[in-house]
Formats: structure tokens, sequence, C-alpha cells
């Protein structure tokens, strides 16, 4: 009788996740670990107070007085953000570094005499500040002379060439989906395919963004706010990019059986403009707007790419700075006390207790995994009980996305059940906040799985009240 029970534990314990297809890319799972970078929108529109340039703007009047990346890169890191992508060129066809393929660049500028290049200074910068370095290069182009004609699509892959090939390792590469008409007055037809496999030849670990990827994907809104459910998995077949784009909820969402890995970006202004505006001074987001972002897509499981556009200075205006050192500062407040790190993690199976220590353990590698039917459930027992309204968790997404449905339950000393919480996805983090209880176990029961959902880590917080999510 021994020996037969010995044979079912066996039986009931599975080695590990298994994989579910799609699966990330190894450079897709390290672009979830970027979870917070800059955007910098700079350009022709920072001096003209525009939005969209018309394209004919005088190249003079791109002319920063103290131009000066190694500001932006100081403040990007101060804030906590792990890189910077610029606007090389916008829809007004502006290059911001001297390209052969067009003769509206920065070498036609009065600044620095015409010698100067904004994306070799950003680079440089960034590579001494140990920041990633991204490019945003929008097809649509309302200067150049060739848009609008199969040539085009051949000056826009040398241009990217040449961004690879001067100013690389490129981390991400950004196409804007925009497709307006360009000084003929005749819209382009891309050359998606030859523009991805420029790309894939010259750098093929660069993450590459558009609405439908093929790296990473839009999330169908400009306010930063992902989906509350999250797929990492898109369907791109009989959708193009811009206009043809899946709707903005499907974006924002995901598909839950999406055939390719493609996960969400948000993409947020700072300000309620792209470009620096004199008259948005005093209308930078508030620190407590910022957390609210960050809880609204890093804590959805998707990235935040939070633009912080230079003034004509070619600075980081000292409105935004102070908000960005103060988002930092609540993040850290909010999250440098994780209550369940000092705690016991345990399985809670049907058949009694074992411990559970990666849990627990900080490292996003290590995780347990939860099985259907049999182990549907996990937790966290602290040694007293605590007062917490933030929880954190963190699904191992080597082997895919797999929770569909969770249970978060909160207990007593006595295991009576004080609040439900429930949610769809994980993926790569869930920030969970509630009205503040006290708890004794947190249990996290998976509901429904596409297969075995690994956790690695459960996190416990007490944050500021006032920061809780509405
Ligand atoms: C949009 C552009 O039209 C906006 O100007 C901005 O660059 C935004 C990030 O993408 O498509």
């Amino acid at each position: 009788m021994k020996n037969v029970f010995a044979i079912l534990i066996l039986f009931v314990v599975p080695a590990s996740s298994q994989k579910v297809l799609p699966v990330p890319m190894p450079q897709q799972l390290k672009w979830h670990e970027m979870e917070f970078y800059l955007f910098t929108h700079f350009g022709p529109n920072t001096f003209t107070d525009k939005e969209w340039g018309l394209g004919d703007e005088p190249e003079n009047v791109f002319n920063p007085t103290q131009l000066d990346c190694e500001q932006w890169c100081r403040i990007a890191k101060a804030a906590g953000a792990k890189g910077i992508i610029i606007t090389a060129k916008h829809h007004d066809g502006f290059c911001l570094w001297p390209s052969k393929y067009s003769t509206h660049t920065v070498r036609k500028s009065a600044w620095k005499n015409g010698e100067g290049d904004v994306l070799k200074e950003l680079s440089q910068a960034c590579k001494k500040f140990g920041l990633k370095f991204g490019v945003y290069l929008s097809p649509w182009d309302r200067n150049h002379p060739k848009y609008g004609t199969a040539e085009y699509n051949d000056v826009f892959a040398n241009m990217m060439k040449e961004i690879f090939t001067n100013y690389g390792p490129i981390w991400e590469f950004w196409w804007d989906g925009a497709n307006g008409e360009g000084p003929n007055g005749k819209k382009q037809m891309y050359d998606w395919h030859k523009f991805e496999r420029t790309i894939r030849t010259l750098s093929p670990s660069t993450i590459v963004f558009s609405d439908i990827g093929p790296d990473i994907r839009w999330v169908g809104n400009e306010n930063g706010f992902a989906g509350t459910t999250n797929w990492n998995t898109l369907d791109t077949a009989g959708f193009t990019r811009g206009a043809g784009a899946p709707s903005t909820d499907t974006l924002n969402a995901g598909n839950i059986n999406g055939k390719n890995w493609i996960p969400a970006e948000c993409d947020v202004s700072i300000r309620p403009g792209w470009f620096y505006h004199k008259e948005e001074d005093e209308k930078v987001k508030t620190p407590a707007q910022l957390f609210e972002l960050y809880l609204k897509s890093v804590g959805r499981g998707a990235n935040l790419l939070l633009n912080v556009p230079p003034d004509r200075r070619g600075l980081i205006n000292a409105n935004d700075s102070a908000a960005l050192m103060n988002f930092r500062k609540l993040r850290q407040e909010s999250f440098s006390n994780n209550i369940a790190k000092t705690e016991k993690a345990y399985f809670v199976p049907h058949n009694g207790t074992r411990p559970a220590p990666k849990l627990n353990d900080g490292d996003n590698k290590t995780f347990e995994t939860i099985y259907l039917p049999g182990l549907n459930s996990i937790g966290l027992e602290f040694k007293n009980p605590h007062k917490i309204n933030c929880i954190v968790l963190k699904e191992y997404l080597v082997a895919g996305q797999h929770c569909k449905k969770f249970s978060l339950l909160l207990m007593n000393k006595k295991h009576e059940v004080v609040k439900k919480i429930e949610g769809t996805t994980i993926g790569h983090k869930r920030i969970i906040t509630f009205p503040t209880a006290e708890a004794a176990i947190i249990g996290l029961t998976i509901d429904e799985q596409k297969n075995n959902t690994s956790i690695s880590e459960i996190e416990a917080y007490l944050i500021d009240e006032n920061l809780i999510e509405k």
C-alpha cells in the first residue's frame, strides 16, 4: 500500500511548466525586464511650436542653444529609466543626423554650423550612462521629394542602414504607423518586408516596434494604459500597420490564443503634447499621475515608454525633471519593503504543505509551478499578521504566458478569508492594489490556465493609500 501511494505522488508532481507556443525570444524576455524607459520628441517642432511639422520648415529653425544629451541621460538614470528612444526623424522629415539620403537634416541647420549630430551625441551619452539607446524613425515623410514613389522605400531602408552602422547597438527601433501625404500629395506604399529584412540583417537582436510588431506592439492608446487583461500574444494575419491594424481594444488586451509573441508597450507623454511647448510647462504630469501610469502599464505586464521632450535649449525642463525625481521616490518608497521577503513561503496542496522559498527569494528566474487538476494554490504565510494593500505577482514567461484567471485570498491565522481579489492575466508583472487589509496568509489560486503556470515571485507591500489604483 505504501508503495502505491509513493507512485501516485510521483505522478502528480510535474517536472516543470510545459511550453505553449508562442514563447518569447531571448531578446523579448530581456525587453520585458526593461519595464520603464524614456521617449524623446525633439526636432523642428520644438522650435515652431507644432506637433506635426509640414516638412517645409527651413532647416535653420533647428538651433538648440545648449544641447546636452548627458543631461537627458543623467535625468533618465536618476529617474530609474533604463533607456532612451529618440525621434531621429518625425513626420516633417527632418533628420537629427547628417543623413546622406536627405537634404533636410542637421547638416543644413545653423546648429554647430551644420557640424552637429544629435544621434551621435545621444548614442555616446547613453553608452556612458549605461542606458539602452533606441531610435524612432517615421516612415511618413512630409519633406522628402521621393516620398510617394517606390524609390522612397530605398531611401528609408538606407537611412536605417546609416543609423545601425553609425550609432549602434540599437536596442529598440520604433516604426510609427502614420501614413499621410508627402510633398507631391501622394501617400507611400511602405515596403514593410524590405524594412524588416534590413533590420533583421543588420541587427537581429534589435526589438522592433509598430502597431503589430514584429517584436512588440502598440497598446492601442496614447494614455499609457494597458488592458486589465493583457496577453503578450497577438494575431497579425490579415492586418497591416497603421490604418489596417487590429482594433484598439485588441491591441490593448492582445489575443488570448494569438499566434505571435508581441507584447504591449505603453507610449505616453509627461506633457499634453509630444514635443516641447512652453505653454505646457505648468501641465507636466504630477508624480502621483506618473505612479498611476506605472500601475496601469508596468503593473499590467506591459512596458512604459514615457516621453520627456527637451526644450529649445536642448535640455529637459526643470518641471519635468522634478516630476521624474519624485516619481522615482514614490516607486522607491512604495516597493522598498517587500513584506513577503522576510516571510515563509509555502505550497498549499490538498495533501499538506511544503516550503516554497522560490516565491520570495527575489530571483525572477526561480519559480514554483502550479498544475491542474491537483495543485492549484500556492501562498505565503507571515509569522505575524501584516497590514498590506498591494501585491505584486510575477509569471515566469520562458514557457509562455499561461495564467488565464487567478484569485488572491487574504486570510487570517485561522485560515478564514478576509478578502478575495480576482484577476485574469499575470504576465511579466502584475501589481494589484486594494484598500488596506490585515493578512496572515496570502493564497494565490490559479483558476484557469493554458498550461502549468510558473510564478517566480509574490511580493506584498503597504503603500501610501493615496496611490492605490482607483
Ligand atoms: C504618433 C505620432 O503621430 C505622434 O506625433 C507621436 O510621435 C506618437 C508617438 O506617434 O503616431
